[in-house]
């Protein structure tokens, strides 16, 4: 019963679900584009560019934390532009989505993303917000995202890697800034 009721929802969607194309990366730390429009069942394919990003989905709130329970691509090694890796994530409401890269310092740089940003929450919002660091400190009480466990890849460690990235973040982002670096 439940199953064919499960079925019967999808149906119509299945007929009518797009696909919809982001890069990640492809031309410095942006996605591109920077929000979309979609509707549940639509489907979201992240095309990783170098160097390693992640999509990670955050709230409007904390733009650079990793939501309870939510999506995470994993960290995206990705050595040439010529092969990008993909990820794919399901649209599952009309309500906005967020989304950030989690690698050191590109959050904070303005890497974000939005699914159905309102006129209340707008993705340059939501950017200045990652901007401006609120989200981005270093909290010990952050758990590690739940989401990671379906992340793909490096040994299941994203939770820890996440952790750490947060923790090593406000360094390396001076060390980047005086040095000129970008991870
Ligand atoms: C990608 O970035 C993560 C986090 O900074 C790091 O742990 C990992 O080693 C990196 N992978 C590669 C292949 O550079
Ligand atoms: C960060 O966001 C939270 C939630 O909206 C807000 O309560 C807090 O005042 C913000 N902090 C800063 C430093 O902007
Ligand atoms: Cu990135």
């Amino acid at each position: 019963m439940k199953f064919s009721l499960a079925l019967a929802a999808l149906l119509p969607l299945a007929a009518s679900a797009a696909d919809i194309a982001v890069s990640v990366g492809k031309s410095g730390l942006t996605f591109d584009p920077t929000s979309v429009k979609a509707a549940a069942g639509d489907v979201i394919t992240f095309s990783f560019f170098p160097k390693n990003h992640t999509v990670t989905q955050s709230t409007f709130d904390n733009p650079c934390e990793p939501s309870a329970n939510g999506a995470s691509s994993g960290f995206t090694p990705v050595a040439s532009a010529d092969t990008p890796t993909l990820w794919k994530w399901t649209v599952v409401d009309t309500n906005p989505a967020w989304f950030y890269c989690a690698q050191t310092a590109h959050c904070k740089s303005g890497m974000v993303f939005a699914v159905n940003p309102t006129a209340d929450k707008t993705v340059a919002a939501f950017t200045e917000k990652a901007k401006s660091g609120n989200g981005t400190t270093t909290s010990s009480t952050t758990a590690a995202p739940s989401g990671s466990s379906t992340a793909t890849g490096y040994g299941g460690k994203n939770g820890a890697s996440h952790i750490a990235a947060s923790a090593g973040a406000a360094i390396l982002a001076v060390a980047g800034a005086v040095a000129g670096f970008a991870l």
